[in-house]
């Protein structure tokens, strides 16, 4: 085995965007009437904009044209990125820099692999904006997890192979999408659970343990 570069996903790895997330599409849901909760939230763990927007239609019994639908992918987005607009330095935890740093000394290579078209926002709020070698995200992709193509483009703008990269995930969808780009995988929380996970890890802090000797 040979590590030399970490693909990071974001929300619900390097920082707690899910929370947001889950507000914005609350508040859209229930201004139409539809039911929403926590736990149809956790489906959309890695899942791009719309195809979280047509989890949520699944509760409904109307049926939206794809104007609608995009009217409503943009109102969550306000709202969303409203929340975020209110985001600093604080928002990303002493666990998680301090492990960056460490990997960073270590001489790993590092990228983020998101499906979100707010990475670089989220990234300049918490201070990592200057911060990756690389950044792949929602922006530069064509289909969303699980497909692997958000990290395959990651390794691209690397110049690296999957087999030498690690991805780290929070998303059972992102470990399917790891596993089939041929990325060794992390998985914290649900995504420690998955079947083809390489290592399951408790903390983000357990990847010092897991790639520095
Ligand atoms: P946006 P990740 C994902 O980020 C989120 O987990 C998912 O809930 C969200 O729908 C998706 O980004 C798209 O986000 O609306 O900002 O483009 O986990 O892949 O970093
Ligand atoms: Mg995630």
């Amino acid at each position: 085995m040979n590590i030399r570069a970490i693909i990071f996903d974001l929300d619900g790895v390097i920082c707690f965007t899910d929370r947001y997330h889950y507000q914005a599409w609350k508040q859209l849901a229930d201004r139409l009437g539809i039911y929403f909760d926590e736990k149809i939230n956790n489906r959309l763990r890695g899942v791009s904009r719309m195809d979280s927007l047509n989890i949520i239609l699944e509760q409904s019994s109307k049926e939206y044209s794809e104007e609608e639908k995009s009217i409503f992918a943009e109102e969550k987005n306000g709202i969303y990125v409203k929340l975020l607009n209110q985001m600093s330095t604080s928002d990303l935890s002493d666990e998680v820099r301090e492990t960056l740093e460490a990997l960073r000394a270590a001489g790993y290579r590092m990228a983020i692999g998101s499906s979100s078209k707010n990475t670089k926002l989220i990234l300049s709020r918490i201070g990592l904006a200057q911060f990756f070698d690389a950044i792949s995200d929602g922006t530069n992709i064509t289909r969303s997890k699980p497909d692997p193509e958000v990290f395959l483009k990651a390794a691209e703008m690397l110049h690296e192979r999957p087999e030498n990269c690690l991805v780290v995930e929070d998303a059972k969808a992102g470990i399917q999408a790891a596993y089939d780009g041929g990325f060794y995988s992390a998985g914290l929380g649900e995504a420690a659970g998955h079947g083809h996970v390489t290592w399951p890890i408790k903390e983000f802090s357990d990847l010092k343990r897991l790639l520095i000797s």
